[in-house]
Parts: C-alpha cells; structure tokens; sequence
C-alpha cells in the first residue's frame, strides 16, 4: 500500500468515526497528540493523588478513613491504565515519568490547588471529579481503542468517586453551622478552579480543532464546560451551598445556564507552573519516585531471575 492508500484508510476510519488500534497506520501528529493527551492524563491522576492524600491522616472516621484510600488508590489505578495506552503509541512509562518529573509535560492545573479543610475532599469528589466525567464520558468513544477502553472503565469508577463526595458535602450540610461554613468555604475556592479544568476558551483552544477532526476530543472545551455548569447548579441547590459566581443565572432562550468568565490569566499561570501549590506536586512527586527505586530494582531483577529459570 502507498502512503496516500494507508492515509485513505485512516481517514475512513474516522469519517465512519470506528476505531484506530495500535498496529494501524496513523499519522505521526496523531500519534504526537494522542501521546500528549493520554500521558496528560495520566499525569494528572498520579499527581491528583496528592490533594485529597493529604487528609488520609487525618479522616474523621475510620469509614471515612476507608472510602478516602479506596479513592486515593482507584486514581493511581486509573494513571496506570493510561500509562498502559500510552506505551501502545510507542513510548515506554519510564519515558512518560521522566517527561513528568522533568516539567516537560503537563498535568491537570486543578491538582496545584491546596485542601485546606476535610470539606475538600467532599468537593474535590463532586466537582473535580464531576467536571471530568462530564469530559470523560465522550473520550470513551475517542477515535483511539486503548484510550477510549480505558476510559470506560474509569468513567464507571469518577462516577462513584463523584457520589461519594456529594454524600460528604450532604453529610456535612445536615450537621453543624461550623461543618456547612467549612463547606460552603471549600466551594468557593474549588468552584472557578473546577470550571478551568476543562481548559481555554475555544477561540483560545490551538489543540481542539485537529483534535475534534481526528475525533481524539468529542466536544470542544466550551462545550463540555456548559454541560458541567448545567449539571452542577441543580445540584448545589440541593445541597444548599451557594456557586460564587453573580452571573449564574437561567438564560430560557440558550436552555442554559449562563455564567461568569474564569479568570484565564490565572488558569494561563498554573499551566505555567506558577499555581499555589506546582513546585510542591512536583517535589512531592520527585521525592516517592527516589523513594521507589529499590522496589523498581528489586522487580527487574525478580523478572531477570524469573527469566533465568
Ligand atoms: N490543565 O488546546 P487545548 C482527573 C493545556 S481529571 C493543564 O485546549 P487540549 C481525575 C493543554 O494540554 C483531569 N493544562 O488542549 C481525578 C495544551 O497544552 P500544550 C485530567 C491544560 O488538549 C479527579 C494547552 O493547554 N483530565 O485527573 C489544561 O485540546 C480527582 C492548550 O489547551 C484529562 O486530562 C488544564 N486544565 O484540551 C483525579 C482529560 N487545559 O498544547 C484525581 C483528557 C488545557 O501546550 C482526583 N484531556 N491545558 O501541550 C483533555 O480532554 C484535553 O487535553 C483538555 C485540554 C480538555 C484538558
């Protein structure tokens, strides 16, 4: 087959919008892109681990103790499957974490936030872990077989992730003036942040077009972010915590919701390395990958040995 055949064969593929596996021919951008994304991703499930990490110790029950592990470990669980996809576009997982741990790929800017109260972990679970359903569940039909599998497998597990802390937050909100403040103060923080996670604006977004004609990404940022906020704002009223954003407000015409700007300079900076907490996700990071090399030298050599016998 000449080159010009192999690339009518892929675009086919994803003009019937079927899927393109590893030992397809695919174009190298493609294969560039979908390295970003997916190592992106898995970047920001490992790191992700971090924020509500930080309250394992000091959970204020012991089944409070156990749903916060069980979470904490179904992220680390999730970046594996991800690293896993990514090496089947050719790049090896000590390559991807090298990349990480050096700053030359990014993470999701919502991980450089601080969980200041146990409130954050109730809000981390309903709106971070809301927001990347509402981006998740599309990738499960992203043009990519490995991703898109391993998508539908995490979709099932962030939708439990999100319940969990919506039950929190309604826990929370039915117990004392003190606990619905401490709520209440978390929203306000994790609200814009949450929102930013779905990226720049379309007209700022120099990724999405190409992305959406290879049918990597379903929906454009803009897109999935007004699902979010639609999906959200019932849900906050029921919960009985106010969205700090005055602009919130049902527009009938749109049968949406509208709402605020996020302040993008401030998403442009965490994206920069310049968000509350970068230098400290990385460090943190950089410190249990040294901490793990004698776990990484004591399975290669098991595995040299196994190979021996
Ligand atoms: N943070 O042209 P676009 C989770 C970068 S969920 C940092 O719009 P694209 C679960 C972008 O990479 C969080 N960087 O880019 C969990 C690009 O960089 P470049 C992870 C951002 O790719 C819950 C540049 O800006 N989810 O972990 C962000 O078309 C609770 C221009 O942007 C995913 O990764 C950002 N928010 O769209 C875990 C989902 N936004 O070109 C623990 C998969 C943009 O310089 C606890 N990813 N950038 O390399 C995606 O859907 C897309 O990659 C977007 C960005 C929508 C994030």
């Amino acid at each position: 087959m000449t080159t010009a055949d192999l690339e009518a064969h892929f675009d086919a593929v994803i003009a019937r919008r079927d899927r393109i596996e590893p030992r397809d021919w695919m174009p190298e951008a493609y294969r560039r892109t979908l390295i970003r994304q997916i190592a992106q991703h898995a970047h920001s499930e490992i790191i992700g681990m971090q924020p509500e990490g930080n309250w394992i110790g000091r959970a204020p029950s012991l089944r409070r103790k156990a749903i916060l592990l069980a979470k904490v470990q179904d992220e680390a669980g999730h970046g594996l499957y991800l690293y896993s996809a990514c090496e089947t576009l050719g790049i090896s997982r000590g390559e991807l974490v090298e990349l990480l741990l050096g700053g030359k790929q990014k993470y999701s800017s919502i991980f450089n936030y601080p969980t200041l109260s146990y409130a954050d972990v109730g809000t981390i679970g309903w709106l971070v872990d809301g927001a990347a359903i509402c981006n998740q569940v599309p990738l499960c039909r992203t043009s990519y077989g490995p991703y898109g599998r391993a998508m539908i497998r995490i979709c099932k597990e962030e939708s439990f992730h999100q319940r969990q802390g919506y039950e929190l937050l309604m826990t929370m909100m039915r117990g004392t003036e003190e606990q619905r403040a401490l709520v209440q103060e978390s929203v306000d923080r994790f609200w814009w942040p949450s929102l930013m996670m779905f990226g720049p604006p379309d007209e700022h977004s120099p990724n999405s077009e190409r992305s959406m004609a290879w049918g990597i990404k379903r929906h454009s940022n803009d897109e999935l972010r007004q699902k979010f906020v639609d999906l959200t704002v019932p849900q906050a009223e029921v919960l009985g915590v106010r969205l700090p954003d005055p602009e919130l407000s049902w527009n009938a015409e749109r049968e949406h919701y509208d709402f605020g700007r996020p302040d993008w300079d401030e998403l442009s900076a965490v994206i920069r390395g310049d968000g509350p907490c970068n230098a400290q996700r990385l460090a943190h990071r950089r410190k249990a990958h040294d901490d793990g090399a004698w776990v990484r030298e004591a399975a290669t050599a098991f595995a040299e040995r196994g190979r021996d016998d």
